[in-house]
Protein backbone atom coordinates (compact mmCIF):
# COMPACT_ATOMS: atom_id res chain seq x y z
CA UNK A 1 0.00 0.00 0.00
CA UNK A 2 1.41 3.26 -0.91
CA UNK A 3 1.55 6.26 1.15
CA UNK A 4 -0.57 8.37 -1.23
CA UNK A 5 -3.72 7.19 -2.95
CA UNK A 6 -4.88 9.88 -5.80
CA UNK A 7 -8.53 9.03 -7.37
CA UNK A 8 -7.92 10.33 -11.09
CA UNK A 9 -8.07 9.45 -14.53
CA UNK A 10 -5.51 10.04 -17.23
CA UNK A 11 -7.16 12.46 -19.23
CA UNK A 12 -7.96 14.88 -16.19
CA UNK A 13 -5.90 18.05 -16.29
CA UNK A 14 -7.00 18.57 -12.70
CA UNK A 15 -5.35 15.36 -11.38
CA UNK A 16 -2.44 15.45 -13.15
CA UNK A 17 -1.55 18.90 -11.49
CA UNK A 18 -1.72 16.72 -8.27
CA UNK A 19 0.02 13.63 -10.40
CA UNK A 20 3.16 15.66 -11.16
CA UNK A 21 3.23 16.70 -7.68
CA UNK A 22 3.53 13.58 -6.49
CA UNK A 23 6.07 12.44 -8.76
CA UNK A 24 8.31 15.31 -8.96
CA UNK A 25 8.48 15.12 -5.17
CA UNK A 26 9.52 11.69 -4.80
CA UNK A 27 6.44 10.41 -3.14
CA UNK A 28 5.68 6.92 -3.01
CA UNK A 29 1.91 6.69 -4.76
CA UNK A 30 -0.54 4.99 -6.42
CA UNK A 31 -3.42 5.31 -8.32
CA UNK A 32 -6.88 4.90 -8.60
CA UNK A 33 -8.52 5.12 -11.71
CA UNK A 34 -12.14 6.67 -11.93
CA UNK A 35 -14.30 5.60 -14.73
CA UNK A 36 -15.34 9.22 -15.76
CA UNK A 37 -16.61 8.48 -18.84
CA UNK A 38 -18.99 5.90 -17.36
CA UNK A 39 -20.35 8.52 -15.14
CA UNK A 40 -18.61 7.75 -11.59
CA UNK A 41 -17.90 10.68 -10.25
CA UNK A 42 -22.04 11.13 -10.53
CA UNK A 43 -22.84 7.96 -8.84
CA UNK A 44 -24.25 8.56 -5.75
CA UNK A 45 -22.12 6.39 -3.98
CA UNK A 46 -18.99 7.73 -5.40
CA UNK A 47 -20.35 11.07 -4.06
CA UNK A 48 -21.23 9.79 -0.48
CA UNK A 49 -18.19 7.60 -0.21
CA UNK A 50 -15.40 9.55 -1.96
CA UNK A 51 -16.20 13.10 -2.85
CA UNK A 52 -19.60 14.67 -2.92
CA UNK A 53 -18.41 17.71 -5.08
CA UNK A 54 -18.28 15.12 -7.56
CA UNK A 55 -14.97 15.32 -8.92
CA UNK A 56 -11.46 14.36 -9.27
CA UNK A 57 -8.50 14.91 -7.89
CA UNK A 58 -9.14 12.86 -4.61
CA UNK A 59 -6.05 12.52 -2.37
CA UNK A 60 -6.33 10.07 0.44
CA UNK A 61 -3.27 10.42 2.75
CA UNK A 62 -2.95 8.98 6.43
CA UNK A 63 -6.47 8.78 7.35
CA UNK A 64 -6.82 12.37 5.33
CA UNK A 65 -9.75 12.64 2.48
CA UNK A 66 -8.49 16.11 0.10
CA UNK A 67 -10.17 17.18 -2.92
CA UNK A 68 -9.36 20.30 -5.28
CA UNK A 69 -5.82 20.47 -7.02
CA UNK A 70 -5.05 23.72 -5.53
CA UNK A 71 -5.97 22.75 -2.19
CA UNK A 72 -4.09 19.29 -2.49
CA UNK A 73 -1.13 21.12 -3.61
CA UNK A 74 -0.77 23.94 -1.10
CA UNK A 75 -1.13 20.32 1.34
CA UNK A 76 2.12 18.63 0.05
CA UNK A 77 3.75 21.57 -0.15
CA UNK A 78 3.52 21.02 3.81
CA UNK A 79 4.14 17.78 3.49
CA UNK A 80 6.99 17.73 1.39
CA UNK A 81 8.71 21.07 1.82
CA UNK A 82 9.02 21.20 -1.87
CA UNK A 83 7.66 23.78 -4.66
CA UNK A 84 6.45 26.61 -1.91
CA UNK A 85 6.68 30.14 -0.96
CA UNK A 86 9.39 31.61 1.08
CA UNK A 87 7.29 34.18 2.50
CA UNK A 88 3.82 35.02 3.58
CA UNK A 89 3.69 37.72 0.65
CA UNK A 90 4.71 34.42 -1.92
CA UNK A 91 1.83 32.33 -0.47
CA UNK A 92 -0.70 35.11 -1.50
CA UNK A 93 0.99 35.57 -4.84
CA UNK A 94 1.13 31.47 -5.57
CA UNK A 95 -2.79 31.70 -4.27
CA UNK A 96 -3.40 34.63 -6.79
CA UNK A 97 -2.70 32.81 -9.44
CA UNK A 98 -3.77 29.17 -8.82
CA UNK A 99 -7.14 31.34 -8.01
CA UNK A 100 -6.86 32.55 -12.12
CA UNK A 101 -5.95 28.84 -12.96
CA UNK A 102 -8.47 27.42 -11.44
CA UNK A 103 -11.51 30.20 -12.47
CA UNK A 104 -10.07 31.20 -16.08
CA UNK A 105 -6.88 29.33 -17.55
CA UNK A 106 -7.37 25.59 -16.73
CA UNK A 107 -11.24 26.38 -16.63
CA UNK A 108 -11.83 27.56 -20.08
CA UNK A 109 -9.30 25.59 -21.88
CA UNK A 110 -10.10 22.56 -20.16
CA UNK A 111 -14.35 22.84 -21.23
CA UNK A 112 -12.77 23.83 -25.29
CA UNK A 113 -10.57 20.43 -25.03
CA UNK A 114 -13.56 18.66 -23.53
CA UNK A 115 -15.48 19.36 -26.26
CA UNK A 116 -13.25 20.10 -29.13
CA UNK A 117 -10.32 17.49 -28.49
CA UNK A 118 -12.01 14.67 -26.94
CA UNK A 119 -16.28 14.64 -28.06
CA UNK A 120 -15.01 15.87 -31.45
CA UNK A 121 -17.98 18.43 -31.27
CA UNK A 122 -15.99 20.09 -34.29
CA UNK A 123 -16.98 23.99 -34.05
CA UNK A 124 -19.47 25.30 -32.65
CA UNK A 125 -20.81 28.43 -31.27
CA UNK A 126 -19.62 27.32 -27.62
CA UNK A 127 -15.94 26.19 -28.69
CA UNK A 128 -15.06 29.22 -30.58
CA UNK A 129 -16.76 30.72 -27.04
CA UNK A 130 -14.67 29.00 -25.02
CA UNK A 131 -11.66 28.79 -27.07
CA UNK A 132 -11.46 33.05 -27.12
CA UNK A 133 -12.24 32.70 -23.53
CA UNK A 134 -9.14 30.73 -23.03
CA UNK A 135 -6.78 32.51 -25.51
CA UNK A 136 -7.37 35.75 -22.76
CA UNK A 137 -6.10 34.04 -20.02
CA UNK A 138 -3.24 32.32 -22.07
CA UNK A 139 -2.44 35.75 -22.95
CA UNK A 140 -2.43 37.20 -19.52
CA UNK A 141 0.18 34.14 -18.48
CA UNK A 142 1.81 34.20 -21.25
CA UNK A 143 2.46 38.06 -20.47
CA UNK A 144 3.84 37.46 -16.99
CA UNK A 145 5.89 34.56 -18.33
CA UNK A 146 7.29 37.13 -20.50
CA UNK A 147 9.19 38.98 -17.28
CA UNK A 148 10.11 35.59 -15.21
CA UNK A 149 10.93 32.30 -16.18
CA UNK A 150 8.49 30.58 -13.74
CA UNK A 151 5.01 32.32 -12.12
CA UNK A 152 6.56 33.04 -8.90
CA UNK A 153 9.36 33.93 -7.49
CA UNK A 154 11.76 33.32 -10.10
CA UNK A 155 11.51 29.39 -9.36
CA UNK A 156 9.22 26.26 -10.07
CA UNK A 157 6.22 26.49 -7.44
CA UNK A 158 2.82 24.81 -6.62
CA UNK A 159 1.33 27.98 -9.12
CA UNK A 160 3.38 26.55 -12.33
CA UNK A 161 2.24 22.71 -11.30
CA UNK A 162 -1.45 24.33 -11.25
CA UNK A 163 -1.26 26.05 -14.70
CA UNK A 164 0.45 23.34 -16.14
CA UNK A 165 -1.91 20.53 -15.55
CA UNK A 166 -3.33 20.79 -19.55
CA UNK A 167 -0.88 22.68 -21.65
CA UNK A 168 1.06 19.04 -21.96
CA UNK A 169 -2.38 17.38 -23.27
CA UNK A 170 -1.96 15.90 -26.70
CA UNK A 171 -5.87 16.37 -27.73
CA UNK A 172 -6.25 19.41 -30.66
CA UNK A 173 -8.28 22.01 -29.33
CA UNK A 174 -7.80 24.53 -32.48
CA UNK A 175 -5.12 26.82 -30.46
CA UNK A 176 -2.02 27.34 -31.47
CA UNK A 177 0.45 26.98 -28.22
CA UNK A 178 3.20 28.29 -30.35
CA UNK A 179 0.90 31.51 -30.58
CA UNK A 180 2.45 31.92 -26.99
CA UNK A 181 6.06 31.84 -26.96
CA UNK A 182 6.49 32.38 -23.05
CA UNK A 183 4.34 29.68 -22.31
CA UNK A 184 5.73 27.08 -24.81
CA UNK A 185 9.34 28.15 -22.91
CA UNK A 186 8.12 27.58 -19.65
CA UNK A 187 6.86 24.39 -20.35
CA UNK A 188 9.98 23.21 -21.35
CA UNK A 189 11.74 24.34 -18.80
CA UNK A 190 9.03 21.84 -16.17
CA UNK A 191 9.44 19.48 -18.80
CA UNK A 192 13.35 19.49 -17.75
CA UNK A 193 12.98 19.09 -14.56
CA UNK A 194 14.09 15.49 -12.86
CA UNK A 195 11.19 12.88 -12.77
CA UNK A 196 8.72 14.99 -14.98
CA UNK A 197 6.36 12.75 -16.95
CA UNK A 198 3.45 13.45 -19.32
CA UNK A 199 -0.16 13.14 -18.31
CA UNK A 200 -0.69 9.59 -20.07
CA UNK A 201 2.40 8.13 -18.38
CA UNK A 202 1.36 9.31 -15.01
CA UNK A 203 -2.39 7.99 -14.90
CA UNK A 204 -4.32 5.28 -16.54
CA UNK A 205 -6.77 6.50 -19.09
CA UNK A 206 -10.23 6.30 -19.15
CA UNK A 207 -11.57 7.02 -21.98
CA UNK A 208 -13.62 4.96 -24.33
CA UNK A 209 -14.84 8.10 -26.82
N1 LIG B 1 -11.49 22.98 -9.21
C1 LIG B 1 -11.37 21.55 -9.28
C2 LIG B 1 -11.84 21.06 -10.63
C3 LIG B 1 -11.90 19.54 -10.68
C4 LIG B 1 -12.60 19.04 -11.93
O1 LIG B 1 -13.28 19.79 -12.65
N2 LIG B 1 -12.45 17.75 -12.19
C5 LIG B 1 -13.13 17.13 -13.31
C6 LIG B 1 -12.16 16.23 -14.06
S1 LIG B 1 -10.84 17.15 -14.77
C7 LIG B 1 -14.23 16.24 -12.79
O2 LIG B 1 -13.98 15.39 -11.97
N3 LIG B 1 -15.47 16.45 -13.26
C8 LIG B 1 -16.55 15.59 -12.84
C9 LIG B 1 -17.84 15.83 -13.56
O3 LIG B 1 -17.96 16.81 -14.27
O4 LIG B 1 -18.72 14.99 -13.40
C10 LIG B 1 -9.95 21.12 -8.97
O5 LIG B 1 -9.05 21.89 -9.28
O6 LIG B 1 -9.73 20.03 -8.40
Amino acid sequence: MSEYTLHCFGESGNAYKVALMLELTGCDWQAVPVDFFNGQTRDEDWRSQVNQQGEVPVLEHRGKTLTQSALILEYLVEQTGKFGWQSDDERREIWRWMLFDNHKFTSYYATLRFLYGLKKTGETEVTTFFRDRAKAAYRVVDQHLSTTPYMVGGRLTIADLSLAGYVYMPEDTGMQLSDFPHIEEWKQRIKAMPGFKLPYELMPRASNL
